[in-house]
């Protein structure tokens, strides 16, 4: 069954929940209550990459996780660390983490790829053109379902070319990385190609832009109805239950319970 990632963002920035967890406690309890909900895997970051978000020291970044990362391992919780700095990512797996989750692919830092295969790390490699504060400069594509495939394709042979195994390799198509509104749902539609890579897939659609821009469209004859929260995290399930037909070994979500639900009710459907 397709797992899930929970997501504990200990930043100011953050797209839909920042400011709330940054204080080591309060994200750890955050994490806490996640892995309750069934959060099979918790994703600690340190770094925003909302669109625009701007970019933070290594010291600042490892101040915010790593307190987070130690406290989660040592409760024998499996975490990955959301980072795009070798230095960080080596910290936290030295903190415990079993995971890096480079939305870069390995891209921003050139140490990456080589410090993961130091270790015994899984890394994720998403699809990504640029750091968030022009990302949408590089939302030109031919063809967004083969350039998505091509380029992660790249990044999994540059991980593989440096080291990692490719059973410790997981790519991600990076929705809203680098991609406008509609050519996110034509990335979700390249997900069968990306499983046909042969890697493990992590998707993460939760609460995003182009999420509430749909329910927009979708209340159009009650233009006032607000994109809640709530209508976000149902929509997200809705999504994370067709990453799951689509062959996804995880998805990333704020909200651990609706997903966790809308995935158990898949598994019955589907007889498993
Ligand atoms: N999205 C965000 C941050 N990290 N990591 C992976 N692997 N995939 C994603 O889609 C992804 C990510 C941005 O979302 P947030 O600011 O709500 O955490």
């Amino acid at each position: 069954m397709t797992l899930v990632m929970g997501i504990v963002n200990v930043t100011p920035d953050s797209f839909s929940d920042g400011g709330r967890y940054l204080d080591a406690d309060a994200a750890i309890a955050h994490a806490r209550a996640l892995r309750a909900a069934g959060a099979d895997l918790l994703d600690v970051g340190g770094e925003s990459t909302r669109p625009g978000a701007e970019r933070v020291g290594a010291a600042v970044e490892q101040a915010r996780v790593l307190p987070v990362v130690t406290a989660l391992a040592a409760e024998g919780a499996v975490v990955s660390i959301d980072t795009m700095n070798a230095a960080t990512a080596l910290a936290a797996v030295a903190a415990g983490a079993r995971i890096v989750n480079d939305v870069s692919g390995g891209l921003a830092d050139p140490d990456m790829l080589p410090a993961i295969a130091g270790t015994d790390a899984d890394i994720v490699l998403q699809h990504w053109r640029g750091h968030s504060a022009d990302m949408y400069a590089h939302a030109e594509y031919a063809d967004v379902r083969s350039d998505l495939v091509r380029e992660v394709a790249a990044r999994a042979a540059a991980a593989t070319a440096a080291g990692i195994p490719a059973s410790r390799v997981i790519v991600d198509p990076g929705i809203g990385f680098g991609k406008r509104g509609p050519q996110n749902w034509e990335a979700l539609r390249a997900l069968d190609a990306l499983v046909g890579l042969g890697h493990r897939v992590l998707v993460g659609t939760s609460r995003k832009g182009f999420i509430a821009d749909a329910l927009r469209e979708i209340s159009a004859e009650a233009p006032a109805a607000e994109v809640t929260e709530q209508r976000r995290d149902l929509a997200t399930a809705v999504t994370s239950v067709l990453a799951a037909q689509a062959g996804a070994w995880a998805v990333r979500v704020h909200d651990v319970s609706a997903t966790r639900d809308a995935l158990g009710v898949l598994s019955r459907w589907e007889g498993r």
